[in-house]
């Protein structure tokens, strides 16, 4: 199987831990076009909005991290990462919703300010403070799900556990990580024991030296970045309407598919 993906993407590290907690060998290919839109190679074939991560297994081809993990719990059902009863697996789901929406834009909004300088001053003082605000709120929210258990489902690593596991490592580099001596502190120090954990954020750590080239690219490169769904609304609620019209005017950022320009 092939796992189109950047490291540094929290979707594609959920599927990489799904893949590694169920032993599956995989090969990765991080798309040159990434960052484009462009869906003129083997990347974009079935792939309108041309995002990662992306699997390929023989003929079969899909997109959408949640999507791929339902496919892999279908096709490798042994060992599962969902639990058994249907309020669990509901709550494991409810737990990936939110980490995939609401959490995931909060860390991409970090990065935004800090990575890619869209803001500056003031603005980025807003911007930052509402992330680290908004951080806490998901993070008290997580370790209410959590509870005493040692993972979401309870005795047994699995399917919520990969979903938070790359947005709370995220916030850990970020300097907005759980209080010490939390709960969810716990948590995160049990996570990056896991193996399958472990190899997948080592990954991201050895991608860390390209991020200066990549801030390059979408400034000088011909790349876009991508302001969509929960993204596009944690600019605006978090204060950066500014931004948006700023790449808009600028031409540096994009919609997902369909292109409005498109015929
Ligand atoms: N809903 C998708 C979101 C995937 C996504 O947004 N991926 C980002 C990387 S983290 C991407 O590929 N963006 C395309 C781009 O920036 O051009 C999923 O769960 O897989």
């Amino acid at each position: 199987m092939l796992l189109y993906e950047a490291p540094g993407s929290p979707y594609a590290q959920k599927i990489k831990i799904a893949l590694r907690e169920k032993s599956i060998p995989f090969q990765v290919e991080l798309p040159a076009s990434l960052g484009t839109g462009r869906t003129d190679d083997p990347f974009g074939i079935g792939n309108p909005r041309a995002e990662v991560p992306m699997l390929v297994d023989g003929e079969t081809r899909i997109v959408d991290s949640t999507i791929i993990l339902e496919y892999i719990e279908d096709r490798f059902p042994d060992p599962p990462l969902l639990p058994r009863t249907p309020a669990a697996r509901a709550a494991a789901r409810m737990t990936e919703d939110v980490c995939d929406t609401q959490y995931e834009a909060i860390t991409w909004g970090f990065s935004e300010v800090h990575w890619f300088g869209r803001a500056t001053g003031a603005l980025a003082d807003t911007l930052l403070s509402a992330a680290t605000r908004q951080t806490r709120v998901l993070q008290e929210w997580l370790a209410g799900r959590l509870g005493e258990a040692a993972w979401f489902g309870g005795e047994t690593f699995g399917w919520a556990d990969a979903a938070v596991a790359p947005l709370l490592h995220r916030s850990v580099l970020n300097g907005m990580g759980p209080a010490p001596g939390s709960i969810l502190a716990a948590f995160y120090a049990r996570l990056v024991q896991r193996p399958s954990v472990a190899t997948t954020f080592a990954e991201y750590a050895a991608s860390a030296s390209r991020m200066p080239a990549t801030v390059e690219a979408f400034k000088t490169g011909g790349k876009t970045r991508e302001y969509r769904d929960h993204r596009l609304e944690w600019m605006i609620k978090s204060g950066g309407i500014e931004v948006v019209l700023a790449g808009l005017r600028d031409g540096n950022i994009r919609f997902p598919w369909p292109n409005p320009q498109q015929a």
